[in-house]
C-alpha cells in the first residue's frame, strides 16, 4: 500500500532554507513562531463558544471598533511568541496605535518587524463564522536600537513575507515567501500544519463576486455599473455571476482564491479611502495573490506601490483572479476617472 508523505509546516520551512542563504533562517525561525502562536489561538478560537473569553471587553481600539476578547488574546500571543523568538524587533498591530518594541536580551540584533492583524473580522466570534490572521514580515531599514514607525513604511514590494491563517471548519496557515504559495492544514491529532495545498494558484477568471452590496447606494459610479454587469445574462462570459460575501475578509479571500473570484471592498461616501488597512490586511494578501498568479488594485494603481504613511492607513481594494480585477479596473476608470484616495 503506498502512502503519501506527509510534510509538515516545520520541514517544510526547513527544506525551503536555501532559498534564503542570506537569512542564515531567521526568516524561519520567524515564520515558525507565527505558526506556533497560531495554534495557540485556534485552541481558544476552537472553544470560544464554552469559555468566557467570548464577547466584547468593553473597550474599544484606535480605530473606533469594539475589541473582542479574543483580539486582544490573539495580540498578546503573536507578540509574545515573536518577543521569545528573538527574530523580530518591533510589531505593527492592528491592536496597537503605536509600533510596539520588542527587543529583548535575544532579539536585540533582530533584522525583521512584523505588521499583522492578529484576529480579522472579530465581529464573527459571536457567529460561529471563520475569522482569520493576516502578517506581514519586513526587513528593517533603522540600522540599530528599536524598530521604528519608518520600518513599516516600506511599500508592499518589499515584504520577504506575508501569509494568513483562517480558523474555519478546518484551520489552514497559508504562506509565500515570494516563491509561490503553500496551504497548510492543521492536523489536531498530531498539532501539525500539514502541507495540503502546494503551489496554490488562483484561476484567472472566476465566477464569484464578494462584495458589501448593502453599501450600493455609497458606491462610486464604476463599482455599481460592475456590479449591475456581475448580474447580467451572457452565456459567452458566464454570467451571471454568483455572489458571495461572508464579512470575515481571510475567508472572503480563501475562498475565492481556491475557486476563483474577486473580492471588493472600494472606497464608499462615507469612508473615501475604504475600510480595509493596507500594512496588514491589503499587501500580505496582495503579495499572495499575485504570487497565485491573481491581481490586487485600489482600483487605480498596484496595492503593492502604495507608500505608505501612517501604519493603521486604509485602501479601497479590488484584489483576486487577474481578469476580473482588470474588469473592475475599466469601469472604475470609465465611469469614476477620479482617484478615490
Ligand atoms: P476588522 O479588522 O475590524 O475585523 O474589520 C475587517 C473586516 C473584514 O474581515 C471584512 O472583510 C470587513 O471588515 C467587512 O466589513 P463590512 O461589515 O463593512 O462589510
Ligand atoms: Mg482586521
Amino acid at each position: 500500500m503506498s502512502k503519501r508523505k506527509v510534510t509538515t509546516l516545520g520541514q517544510f520551512i526547513i527544506e525551503r532554507q536555501d532559498d534564503f542563504p542570506y537569512a542564515k533562517g531567521e526568516l524561519s525561525r520567524l515564520l515558525r513562531d507565527i505558526g506556533i502562536a497560531s495554534k495557540i489561538v485556534n485552541r481558544e478560537v476552537n472553544k470560544a463558544g464554552l469559555v468566557d473569553i467570548l464577547g466584547e471587553d468593553g473597550t474599544v481600539n484606535i480605530q473606533g471598533e469594539h475589541v473582542k476578547k479574543l483580539d486582544v488574546f490573539a495580540n498578546e500571543q503573536f507578540i509574545s511568541a515573536l518577543t521569545c523568538g528573538g527574530e523580530c524587533c518591533a510589531v505593527g498591530s492592528e491592536e496597537n496605535e503605536h509600533v510596539v518594541d520588542i527587543r529583548s536580551d535575544v532579539s536585540k540584533n533582530a533584522k525583521y518587524v512584523v505588521a499583522i492583524d492578529p484576529l480579522d473580522g472579530s465581529s464573527n466570534i459571536d457567529v460561529n463564522v471563520s475569522i482569520g490572521t493576516i502578517f506581514s514580515i519586513y526587513r528593517r531599514t533603522s540600522l540599530s536600537g528599536p524598530g521604528v514607525l519608518n520600518d513599516f513604511m516600506q511599500r508592499g514590494t518589499e515584504q520577504v513575507a506575508a501569509g494568513y491563517i483562517i480558523y474555519g471548519s478546518s484551520t489552514m496557515l497559508v504562506y509565500t515567501t515570494g516563491r509561490g504559495v503553500n496551504g497548510f492544514t492543521l492536523d489536531p491529532s498530531i498539532g501539525e500544519f500539514c502541507l495540503s495545498h502546494p503551489d496554490m494558484k488562483i484561476p484567472k477568471q472566476g465566477k464569484i463576486y464578494s462584495i458589501n452590496e448593502g453599501y450600493y447606494v455609497h458606491f462610486p459610479d464604476g463599482i455599481k455599473k460592475y456590479i449591475k454587469y456581475c448580474q447580467e445574462e451572457d452565456d459567452k462570459t458566464n454570467r451571471p455571476y454568483s455572489s458571495r460575501y461572508i464579512g470575515s475578509l481571510v475567508a472572503d479571500f480563501h475562498r475565492n482564491l481556491i475557486k476563483g473570484g474577486l473580492f471588493i471592498y472600494p472606497s464608499t461616501a462615507q469612508a473615501p479611502k475604504g475600510k480595509l488597512r493596507l500594512l496588514y490586511e491589503c499587501n500580505p494578501l496582495a503579495f499572495i495573490i499575485e504570487q497565485a498568479g491573481g491581481k490586487a488594485s485600489d482600483g487605480y494603481r498596484r496595492i503593492l506601490d502604495i507608500q505608505p504613511t501612517d501604519l493603521h492607513q486604509r485602501t479601497p481594494i479590488v484584489i483576486g483572479s487577474h481578469d476580473m480585477v482588470s474588469k473592475v479596473e475599466e469601469f472604475l476608470r470609465k465611469h469614476s476617472p477620479v482617484v478615490a484616495v
